[in-house]
């Protein structure tokens, strides 16, 4: 294949539910056009939830390009395929679209979800020949040890984070401009949470935990197709603005912001509730205190993917904090639970857990991020190495 036919990709999102899906794939899409100045299509299955993550979708367009990416709705008629095609989460493809691929013999690769389990590095890489077509698919799986496909991570994330740390003014201006919150020393003088979890969450037990502190506390609840603000704080009363009070907490509802400008909160957040697959890969990014509630599945596997995770990510903590870390995870993790004394302890041994994010971010920062290793594992295809 002529290198020029090698520079242009077909990337596919189907969207399940929430916003991992596309947020995931938005990102990467950005990354290929933008960091390796490769062409993109994208095409999403439903642009009105898509519209979430990118607002500036035209919904009457069937075709547009934003930010170096082409996006295009689903195809239902007959389109040519790239040479290199890359399915997400086992979305599948049109079947017209995948008999073109075979005859043309593109490349198909799929990416699949996050998960921190150890047969992950197995399966990653691994071909799959269909029985009903003479195509290979292979199957490429993000992970945290080099024997994966890696994390998603652009090529300046952490200089930008670190400058923002540096950076009061664009702190401040986060805040009162993007944000519209005018109490700077009422932010500053709080303990500043960031809220982004799943109905099943236990929120009760957290807000008890919270009250038992002796220090203000700023939660900062974005609004999700989830929950609103009434339903998870019930007994709070009306404060300033949209805000909402208790005793030392105050809850500030605050917009769905765009990606870039929710790296921002969790930069500038002590410590962060995250949920799915891609909050909880921009938390680690972050370098601060942070607890992930994993997609709820049958059966509990997402509580095992949960243990999984914490090995992994406790390994170089110390056996106190590794404990907590892991108790206050599956306190938050599951509702039945009446643990609030967890959240005061966690939030007391904050600096503790943020030193050991800091470290874990900085420690797997230095590996390859996911898109390098997709090119380089695409690279090896196309010369029959893998
Ligand atoms: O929305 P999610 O629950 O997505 C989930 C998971 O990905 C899960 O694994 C998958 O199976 C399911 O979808 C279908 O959580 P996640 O993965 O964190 O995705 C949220 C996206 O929304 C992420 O890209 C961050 C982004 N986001 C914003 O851009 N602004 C915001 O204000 C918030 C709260 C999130």
């Amino acid at each position: 294949m002529n290198k020029s036919v090698l520079q242009t990709w077909d990337v596919f999102c189907k969207i399940v539910d929430n916003h991992g899906d596309i947020g995931v794939c938005w990102r990467l899409c950005q990354q290929l056009a933008n960091e390796h100045a490769l062409k993109v299509r994208l095409f999403i299955d439903d642009m009105p939830a898509a519209a979430h993550i990118v607002p500036q979708l035209n919904l009457k367009l069937a075709q547009q390009d934003i930010a170096g990416v082409t996006v295009c709705a689903w195809p239902n008629e007959a389109i040519m395929p790239t040479a290199i095609v890359l399915e997400t989460f086992s979305c599948g493809l049109p079947l017209a679209y995948l008999e073109k691929m075979v005859a043309q013999q593109s490349h198909w690769i799929n990416l699949d979800y996050l998960s921190a389990e150890d047969w992950v590095a197995d399966f990653h890489g691994k071909p799959s020949p269909q029985a009903q077509q003479p195509i290979t698919r292979h199957f490429f799986f993000p992970g945290f040890e080099t024997d994966t496909g890696g994390l998603l991570r652009e090529r300046d994330l952490i200089t930008k984070r670190i400058a923002y740390s540096k950076d009061s003014q664009a702190q401040s201006d986060f805040w009162q401009n993007v944000l519209g919150l005018t109490d700077l020393r009422q932010i500053q003088n709080s303990l500043k949470i960031s809220l982004f979890c799943y109905p099943q969450a236990n929120v009760p037990s957290l807000l008890a935990g919270l009250h038992s502190l002796d220090q203000a506390v700023t939660l900062f609840f974005p609004a999700s197709l989830l929950h609103s603000a009434a339903d998870l704080f019930p007994d709070f009363a009306r404060g300033a603005g949209l805000s909402l009070r208790k005793h030392n907490i105050t809850v500030q509802p605050i917009p769905f912001l765009s990606q870039a400008y929710y790296d921002r909160l969790l930069w500038s957040c002590d410590c962060n509730f995250v949920r799915g697959e891609d909050s909880w890969v921009r938390a680690i990014w972050a370098g601060q205190a942070f607890v992930w509630q994993p997609y709820i599945q049958e059966e509990g596997t997402h509580l095992k993917k949960m243990q999984a995770f914490l090995d992994r990510y406790s390994k170089q903590a110390s056996p106190e904090l590794s404990t907590l870390l892991t108790a206050a995870h599956y306190a938050w993790s599951n509702a039945k639970t009446h643990d609030s004394k967890i959240f005061t302890e966690l939030m007391q041994a904050l600096h503790l857990a943020k030193e050991h994010a800091l470290a874990e971010a900085n420690r797997l920062a230095k590996q390859p991020n996911l898109l390098s290793k997709l090119l380089s594992f695409n690279e090896k295809l196309i010369e029959n190495k893998v």
